[in-house]
């Protein structure tokens, strides 16, 4: 039997490469051509004006910077729905929603609804294959036990994800924000063909935690390799080993763990080693005392690497860093 990427060259549609995501500055006023979701980071970004395919992320940056740019070759349509925002062209889908938890009785419900509005969506899209997901909810970390505001996103998101996500999860990020409190935003990427699933042989599936980690596992991949065959979206990742989290309270070794993990991610993944100039990474830092640390570690170990550092709070309380991104062959 041929393998699955042999086949995938043969389709005339994986031609198509997959979105080039970079950090831009944008022209300002409007996005440039080719445009598929473009992102501010924190309070301070400049809006391009009222367009769907715009977030403003609700993450400060704890370095400079630049807004994050997905482009395609071709023409991208876009548009608004209530609390969903959308954009496509050349096979690739962009959908965000964002939401106050206060009209869903709480992180659950409004990841329920958030999940059940990208859907529905993704659903009837001819782009059905999810490839990458980002969440982002406020206080991340509150709440004792089972009843953690992350645990609770967990259940509300597995109740809202219908059949599109029943081929199995996508690779994700879930980060807590800082910002306007009751805030959900949630926003991926999905194509018209099937991607890989990526895991990472040095930890547990996810979706395989053990009960400690709450009544939900969480529903995610590794990493996904996108249908193009040429770039490996890179979830949030951090220093867990097995379904342990490792170091608690030593943010370089945790560091060094995070790597560790990375590297066995583009390995299983079959891209090259090392993340250069063409791997935009983002740094999510708990503490922003610990920003000077983490960046020289990047810079150090990924000199040519794109990173954005983001103030953000990692969903276990004992993790300080995680990273993600992108690596293209
Ligand atoms: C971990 O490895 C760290 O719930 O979507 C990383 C990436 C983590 C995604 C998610 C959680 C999520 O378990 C946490």
């Amino acid at each position: 039997m041929r393998p699955a990427s042999d086949m995938r060259e043969r389709s005339p549609l994986a031609a198509r490469p997959s979105p080039t995501v970079t950090y831009s500055d944008l022209p300002a006023g409007s996005l440039p051509p080719g445009t598929l979701a473009a992102f501010g980071f924190g309070a301070q970004a400049t809006s391009p004006g009222d367009d769907p395919r715009w977030l403003r992320v609700a993450l400060e940056p704890l370095a400079e910077a630049l807004p994050e740019l997905w482009t395609i070759e071709g023409e991208v349509t876009y548009g608004r729905e209530g609390d969903l925002s959308w954009s496509r062209g050349g096979g690739w889908l962009y959908a965000a929603v964002e939401c106050d938890e206060a009209h869903h009785g709480g992180p659950e419900g409004a990841a329920k609804h958030a999940y059940e509005l990208l859907s529905a969506f993704v659903a009837q899209a001819p782009e059905h294959h999810v490839q990458r997901i980002w969440n982002y909810l406020g206080d991340i970390n509150a709440g004792a036990g089972d009843d953690e505001r992350y645990k609770q996103f967990c259940t509300g998101r597995i109740a809202g994800m219908g059949d599109v996500f029943a081929q199995g999860f996508p690779a994700a990020s879930a980060i807590g924000h800082h910002a306007r409190k009751g805030l959900l935003q949630v926003y991926l990427l999905a194509t018209d063909r099937e991607g890989t699933r990526v895991e990472n042989p040095r930890q547990v599936s996810a979706w395989q935690y053990p009960r400690q980690y709450g009544r939900t596992p969480p529903s995610f991949a590794r990493a996904t390799l996108l249908p193009a065959d040429d770039v490996l979206a890179i979830s949030g990742t951090a220093a867990v080993v097995g379904h342990a989290s490792a170091h608690t309270g030593d943010l370089g070794a945790q560091l060094a763990e995070t790597q560790r993990n990375l590297d066995a991610l583009l390995s299983n993944g079959g891209l090259p080693e090392g993340f250069d100039v063409r791997a935009p990474l983002k740094a999510y830092v708990r503490h922003p005392d610990d920003a000077a640390v983490v960046l020289a570690f990047a810079q150090a170990h990924w000199p040519q690497a794109p990173l954005v550092l983001l103030h953000g709070d990692i969903c276990r309380e004992e993790l300080l860093v995680e990273i993600d991104g992108w690596r293209y062959r």
